[in-house]
């Protein structure tokens, strides 16, 4: 039986054609960029279409940077503890706003940042899930912030973060602003002349690309201490040798993510709406932020009376791979942040599935997924001391429903 991945929020098979095209960079074309000698110069040209493509990409202005780096975490960390060096420590504005369903690496790099002195306030999200102009407004006061970061997709529920007029609202208050566009490359168009955002970064084993490689998009002019001190590689914005391979791979990837945007609307979307409606069907269940703007391949769904983990588990065994939701978090049980953030209550928080579709999910899959999904959940709630007819019947009276 054909294995079936639904967790490509967590991560995505690299396209065949992106490792192609790094292969003769391994072995053949492996001079080191920075050496004077034809090993060196004779890669030159696959990085300069490789940076030309993330460039056109995200709509960076030529004189943008984008600094390639080991990954989002790398990149969320530089902006963060770059501004904290820049602006932040100095104290007379030393605010950074955030929200709570932020991925860990912006949470924890903000709360690393608190003991060192910073205030870090976490904007609440609205009855929709996000954090919209009016609450930013609100909370920005240009005599104390001093960065704004706020993620352009979540990874967990796919909702999409109104980045456009949040930036602006930080330009007009002369506040800096940061987003995690992980989840959003590849899902939805990306132009840099039309957000006025200072830095933004993102990840390509996320859009079919390799792992261990990701980028950083600096606005002409800003300033950004270095997280990496060492060579001059990156313009000096961040040592370490570049990983020539990955980078031409990135840069694919990049192309190839944004050339297939129309695909994920009219493909992908209709295959994760099935699934969808297949859950929804299911009594007592119930998909996160579906009244709001998703991107195209992701359900965050809840079934009640059934813990996350054992779901996951039970899914894995009829060969579907799906996830509680964060994979960086899947491990420590605690109840899932978005839930919590949209006041859903813990005990829903504790039966969340992730399902997160890519270009090469088929429609055969997602039949598959459905029956699978359907099942399991009837053998689990069989099973249940917390649902319906289960050994534990009516000890809870929650609302479930789909939203
Ligand atoms: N930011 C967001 C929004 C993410 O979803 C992730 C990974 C990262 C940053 C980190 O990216 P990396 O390049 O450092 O790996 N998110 C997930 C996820 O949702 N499940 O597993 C990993």
């Amino acid at each position: 039986m054909d294995r079936i991945y639904l967790d490509n929020n967590a991560t995505t098979i690299v396209d065949p054609r992106v490792k192609e095209a790094m292969e003769p960079y391994f072995c053949q074309l492996y001079g080191n960029p920075n050496s004077l000698h034809a090993f060196g110069t004779e890669v030159h040209p696959a990085m300069r279409l490789a940076m030309d493509r993330l460039y056109a990409g995200i709509g960076a202005g030529d004189e943008d940077d984008i600094i390639v780096n080991s990954c989002a975490c790398e990149g969320n960390n530089h902006v963060l503890k770059g501004v904290w060096f820049d602006l932040l420590r100095s104290g007379a504005r030393n605010e950074i706003l955030t929200t709570p369903v932020e991925h860990p690496c912006v949470r924890n790099a903000c709360a690393f940042l608190q003991e060192l002195g910073a205030k870090v306030t976490t904007m609440p999200l609205n009855a929709d899930g996000i954090v919209d102009a009016a609450t930013l407004r609100r909370h920005i006061h240009p005599e104390r912030t001093a960065l704004v970061s706020v993620m352009w997709a979540n990874n967990e529920t796919g909702l999409i973060f109104p980045v456009r007029e949040l930036a602006e609202v930080c330009r007009e208050n002369g506040v800096l602003f940061h987003t995690d566009a992980v989840q959003a490359v590849g899902k939805v168009a990306i132009d840099m002349r039309q957000v006025a955002a200072d830095f933004l970064t993102f990840s390509a084993h996320k859009f079919h690309g390799p792992k261990g490689i990701g980028g950083l998009f600096i606005r002409k002019g800003r300033k950004l201490t270095p997280l990496l001190h060492g060579g001059e590689q990156m313009g000096g914005r961040r040592a370490g040798t570049v990983n020539v391979p990955y980078l031409v791979g990135m840069g694919l990837a990049m192309e190839m993510a944004v050339d297939n945007l129309a695909y994920e609307e009219s493909v992908v979307r209709p295959l994760r709406d099935r699934l969808e409606d297949a859950i929804l069907a299911i009594p007592d269940t119930l998909v996160l932020g579906r009244r709001g703007l998703r991107t195209p391949n992701t359900i965050l769904a809840s079934f009640r009376g059934i813990e996350g983990e054992a779901m996951i588990w039970d899914l894995n065994a009829g060969g579907v791979a799906a996830s509680t939701g964060s994979a960086c978090a899947s491990e420590s049980l605690e109840p899932n942040p978005v839930f919590v953030a949209m006041a859903l209550g813990d005990e829903l928080a504790h039966t969340s599935i992730r399902f997160s579709l890519s270009r090469f999910t088929t429609a055969g899959e997602i039949e598959r997924t459905a029956q699978v999904v359907r099942r399991s959940a009837e053998r689990l709630r069989a099973i249940s001391s917390s649902y319906g007819d289960g050994p534990g019947a009516g000890t809870t009276a929650k609302d479930g429903g789909g939203d």
